[in-house]
């Protein structure tokens, strides 16, 4: 199959893609068609390599207001109502939904998820359900499964225990959440148990790391300096980090330096983090997101993730990266119009470096024809007018399409 003039990225040209044998197989400026190959017209489209959801709680998904609703809005009470739907997983819940997120996430044009999935149950039922829903999928969707201990891994009965076999299970990465463990000693040791888990597994590291508006919160330059002294470095990431928002500049200006050294990601969740942070303040409120900015022009790796869809820390969520990139970008102050056009690489190459997809990610000779193409001739456009994602292929395979929408202006 051909698509004729459809620019790659934010290029400055179009160019002609030849998908064939599910991989591109040519990519240039003029392309002739072969006798009898099907023939795309896609001026004035955009494609890109499909969009990495790097940071979900597919767990969770779907649960907003079952029991209660999270009326306070903070992370706090978020966990509490999930305690108190835990009680209802079964295997076949967690299926229904977590299949039914999976679907609108391929609807939206997104092909790899991260998900994180709370393993501080005793019978793992939600883990065991998405480790069967992981393979079922591949043929659509990658997913990776990071072992999320809610409840910390000291702080939980048998918190490294649930860790170890969630990862002997199958998890491609090991979690840890140290703002929440019940004393700074247990933050620094549960860390320790994660790096250790994780390479006697081999496995990714991805940290639920400071995600409080308490400058005291300083789980992060462990996690740094344990990614640069095992080597582990780009293997590590940390989520969240939104205490960063809150430390002085004194501090930050230290801290950057190994941050710079350990080769870490970081993923942050701009709008469930803008809607759970600054709830303990009066009057000025906090934003609570990470420092993307200067993250960024340190040269450090970060994405955006949606972090929840319809569950009782985000009551809206739709598993569009669209609208993630949109509040990122206003909270993070990052409207100039390189990071405007830019800043699809939130949610499409820098995810894709967090989650380790390497060089066959990405629209290129020889690569699998994973791509989407959006309804807009460039990114800044596509985020302006929130551009219909009109098809997103895998191995060259048609698996989601949008009819963009119609409007009709009477005057
Ligand atoms: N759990 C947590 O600790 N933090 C979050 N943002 C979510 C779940 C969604
Ligand atoms: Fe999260």
């Amino acid at each position: 199959m051909l698509f004729q003039n459809l620019t790659i990225e934010n290029a400055t040209e179009p160019v002609d893609i030849r998908v064939s044998d599910g991989t591109f197989a040519a990519i240039a400026p003029k392309l002739e068609p072969q006798s009898g190959e099907e023939v795309m017209d896609c001026t004035g489209k955009m494609a890109l390599p499909p969009f990495v959801e790097s940071h979900v709680h597919l767990d969770t998904c779907m649960t907003a207001g079952i029991p209660r609703w999270n009326m306070s809005g903070t992370l706090f009470e978020g966990i509490q109502c999930w305690e108190e739907y835990k009680p209802r997983l079964t295997k076949q819940d967690v299926r229904d939904r977590v299949s039914r997120a999976i679907r609108m996430q391929a609807a939206n044009g997104i092909q790899y998820v991260r998900t994180h999935v709370d393993i501080n149950d005793p019978k793992l039922t939600a883990l065991e359900t998405i480790l069967e829903l992981r393979e079922e999928v591949r043929d659509f969707m990658d997913i990776q499964i990071v072992a999320f201990p809610q409840y910390g891994i000291l702080s939980y009965p048998k918190g490294a225990e649930l860790l170890e076999e969630a990862l002997k299970m199958g998890a491609d990465a090991a979690g840890a959440i140290p703002h929440f463990e019940f004393t700074r000693e247990y933050s620094v040791d549960s860390l320790n148990i994660c790096f250790r888990l994780a390479q006697k597994y081999g496995k990714l590291i991805d940290i639920h790391c400071d995600e409080i508006d308490d400058e005291a919160s300083r789980g992060l330059e462990t996690v740094a300096t344990r990614a640069y002294e095992t080597g582990m470095r780009d293997m590590v990431t940390a989520s969240h980090t939104t205490a960063m928002h809150s430390y002085n500049n004194a501090y930050v200006i230290r801290l950057m330096r190994i941050l710079r050294m350990s080769g870490m990601n970081f993923v942050a969740n701009p709008c469930v983090n803008i809607h759970l942070g600054g709830r303990t303040d009066t009057y000025p409120k906090r934003r609570s997101l990470t420092r993307v900015k200067e993250l960024t022009a340190e040269g450090i790796n970060v994405s955006f993730g949606s972090d929840d869809i319809f569950d009782p820390w985000n009551p809206l969520g739709n598993a569009n990266m669209r609208d993630v990139v949109f509040m990122g970008l206003y909270a993070g102050h990052m409207l100039g119009y390189d990071e405007i056009m830019n800043s699809c690489k939130f949610v499409t190459t820098n995810a894709a470096r967090t989650l380790h997809l390497g060089d066959a990610y990405g629209i290129r000779e020889g690569n699998d024809a994973n791509f989407v193409i959006l309804d807009a001739p460039n990114y800044y456009d596509a985020l302006n007018n929130n551009a219909a994602v009109l098809r997103s292929y895998r191995r060259g395979k048609l698996i989601a399409s949008t009819k963009p929408m119609e409007k009709t202006v009477l005057f």
